[in-house]
């Protein structure tokens, strides 16, 4: 787009590329994150020594922060993202689900809104039937949860779900759901203008995770149908226009085995994930984030998969101990390539992982003509990729991708809780 960039950073990330390659770079503090990446006002300070006209916040700290969106508003640098009333009234996921039930889009039964005591939670489970799920409203991430299996244990869960809300979120709201047993996490990326007006780029599927971490996504889902998609899509629309969405979002679903699908939340951000559905639909989700933040217009059309793509996250954690991180200098590096391969990284040979923040150093993202080609071409990738002096997620997606199930598209979110890690190798240096 010819767009100047800056990148702030702290010094933890002194060497990262995104400092190397943008056009200027501001140091904003030290590596813990409230001094530098979670600052408000220095990031605010930042933009205003170099006139910045807008600032992108990526998709972790301050992405999803209404504060930081309307300090941005208040001192006039376009945020690309979220408005500040979007992000809180999706952020709070009692009111996102109400807003979309009225929108129309199909919701997972349960309570209307925040359960108002134990009994009336226990009630209504009786009413809809077990196994229940409580949520806490501000939680994600699986954070707030229980699941509740029988009346005698929801005094406790709801003790423990209460607990853990009001420790980690400050806000101890909780609502409640029938639970959806071996459910598929498919979600739909949806784009909005000014003008209201919405579009959708297909789905997502990302059952394969851990610990609700993300660990592979792929487009299109084997799971989903051309009517399924078509529906989710147009509900996901649905969704987007009743609430005037502008920019780049994800409306999540849970699929159950009958292909019902139901809202669970939205992510008023862009995604790690988004490159599959760029290599998938030949679409530019940034450059078209830039574009409607300066007010353009989208053409409006959706945008279904011509291609299969699959994403491996590279993560610098030992498979085969928990998934421990594994900071530390990358003594060696080769990257793969060719036709139908792409890395997005900051990292390169000589590069020390700082042992500050999150662990992934990579995106591994192949895109085929079918996914049996995917696959292939993805094992070839990560055969070919070298990373020296640190533990990575490789061996754990080569064991993955050699997976019958995993190869035949049989997964739900539970198939990492059973899958085998102990067998996983790391080569040997
Ligand atoms: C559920 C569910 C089953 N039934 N809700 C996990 C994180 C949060 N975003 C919602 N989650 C779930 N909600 C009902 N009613 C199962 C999960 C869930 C899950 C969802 C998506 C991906 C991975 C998951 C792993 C465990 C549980």
């Amino acid at each position: 787009m010819g767009v100047k960039t800056v990148a702030v950073y702290s010094t933890a990330d002194k060497d990262s590329l995104h400092v190397r390659f943008a056009d200027e770079a501001v140091c904003i503090g030290s590596p813990p994150s409230k001094d530098s990446y979670l600052n408000i006002p220095r990031i605010i300070a930042a933009a205003e020594i170099t006139n910045a006209d807008a600032i992108h916040p990526g998709y972790g700290f301050l992405s999803e922060n209404a504060e930081f969106s309307r300090i941005c508003e208040e001192y006039n640098i376009k945020f690309i993202g979220a408005s500040p009333e979007m992000i809180n009234q999706m952020g709070d996921k009692a009111t996102a689900k109400a807003t979309m039930a009225a929108a129309g889009v199909p919701i997972i039964p349960g309570s209307e809104g925040l359960l108002t005591s134990v009994e009336e939670g226990l009630s209504l489970a009786e009413e809809i039937g077990y196994p229940v799920i409580l949520k806490a409203t501000a939680g994600g991430g699986g954070r707030g949860m229980r699941i509740v299996k029988e009346p005698a244990g929801f005094k406790k869960a709801w003790d423990d779900a209460r607990q853990e809300s009001s420790a980690a979120f400050g806000n101890s709201g909780l609502y409640l759901e029938k639970f959806v047993e071996e459910p598929r996490h498919i979600e739909i990326q949806i784009i909005g203008d000014s003008t209201g007006k919405a579009c959708h780029l297909s789905e997502r599927d990302c059952s394969i995770q851990r610990r609700h971490q993300k660990l592979v996504e792929e487009t299109p889902s084997p799971f989903i149908t051309d009517e399924l998609r078509d529906q989710m899509g147009k509900a996901a629309i649905k969704g987007a226009e009743a609430i005037s969405y502008e920019g780049a979002g994800t409306i999540e679903f849970l699929v159950d085995k009958n292909r019902n699908f139901y809202f669970m939340e939205m992510n008023t951000r862009i995604q790690v994930e988004h490159p599959i559905t760029e290599e998938v639909t030949d679409f530019d989700l940034i450059k078209e984030q830039i574009k409607v933040a300066a007010g353009e217009p989208i053409s409006g059309k959706n945008y279904f998969p011509k291609l299969y793509a699959m994403e491996c996250r590279i993560n610098a954690e030992d498979p085969s101990n928990g998934f421990r991180p594994s900071p530390g200098k990358i003594v060696n590096l080769h990257l793969p390539g060719g036709k139908g391969v792409r890395i997005d990284s900051h990292v390169y040979a000589g590069y020390v992982i700082p042992p500050n923040y999150d662990s992934m150093i990579a995106k591994l993202i192949v895109s085929a003509q079918s996914r049996q080609e995917v696959i292939v071409r993805m094992k070839r990738a990560l055969a070919e990729f070298v990373i020296d002096g640190i533990k990575t997620t490789i061996p754990f997606h080569l064991a993955l991708l050699d997976d019958p199930q995993f190869v035949a598209g049989n997964f739900t979110t539970k198939f990492l809780d059973t899958f085998d890690f102990s067998s996983i190798q790391q080569e040997k240096n």
